[in-house]
This record gives C-alpha cells, structure tokens and sequence, in this order.
C-alpha cells in the first residue's frame, strides 16, 4: 500500500515536471516568435530616410545642389581613381560651416585626400546653404564646387 503511494507520488511529480517544462518552451517560443517583427521596422524607416550619398568623379560631386532636413547624414564616395578632398566653403580657410574645431576650418572636412573607394561622413545639424568644395582640385574647374541646403 505504501509502495503504491509512493509510485503515485513520484509519477505526480514527474508529471508536473512535464507540464512545467513544455510551458515554459511554449512561453519562451511564444517570445520568440512576437519580438523579431516589431523591431526591424522602426530602426529601418529612419536610417534610410536620413542618409544620403553624394558620389564624387573625375566630373565632379553628385547631386549638387542637394537638399536635405536638419540632422540627416551625408556621406561622400569617392567613385575618382584620383583623390577627392570635399570640405566648406570658403578655400582655404574652410570656415563657413558653423561647427568650430575641425582640422582646418569647420568640421564639415574630410581633412584628407580620399582614395578610389573611400567616404567621409558628415551630419549637418545646422540650417541653411553650405558649399563646399573639393581640396585638392580648387579652384579652377566649377564641377568641384558644390552646395548642400539643409532645410
Ligand atoms: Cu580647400
């Protein structure tokens, strides 16, 4: 009799074991399968709208003029076997975009040539109509002056 009880007891208990793991593998798949969609969606949307790309060639910068919002991302490639230097306005001083402290002027600088491949990326936080130029062709061919406005 008391052999039974025990026999009862140890299969409740293995029993409850069961349930318990087969709900928490239930609860956890259930996460699992709730948290992918959600983020991936809102990251996304924000970093596309946000970043644009200008592409330096042996023709100069494209788009130019290009218009952006405040805060966005620009990001020049330099697509050239030769280097590119795009910095502000106004050679050499490069001083017209109001970020103090960069390596020359402003902070709107690459502060090197670019080779074939390389990009600068440079977040315009402040208002208004910023041109720039390239370093290292200024200042006789009109394709390596460029302006960004930031609305
Ligand atoms: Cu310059």
């Amino acid at each position: 009799m008391k052999k039974s009880i025990n026999v009862i007891f140890a299969l409740t208990l293995l029993l409850i074991a069961v349930v318990a793991v087969s709900g928490c593998s239930q609860y956890d798949g259930g996460n699992q399968a709730a948290q992918p969609p959600a983020p991936p969606a809102l990251p996304q949307q924000p970093a596309a709208a946000s970043e644009k790309t200008i592409e330096i060639t042996a023709t100069g910068f494209s788009p130019s003029p290009l218009t952006i919002k405040a805060g966005q991302t620009v990001t020049f490639v330099n697509k050239d076997t030769a280097q590119h230097w795009p910095a502000s306005a106004v050679h050499p001083t490069h001083a017209v975009y109001p970020e103090p402290d960069g390596c020359i002027g402003s902070k709107f600088d690459a502060c090197k040539g670019l080779a074939q491949g390389e990009s600068f990326t440079f977040v315009f936080n402040e208002k208004g109509s910023w041109k720039y130029h390239d370093h290292l062709n200024c200042c006789s061919d009109p394709a390596f002056f460029g302006t960004i406005v930031v609305e």
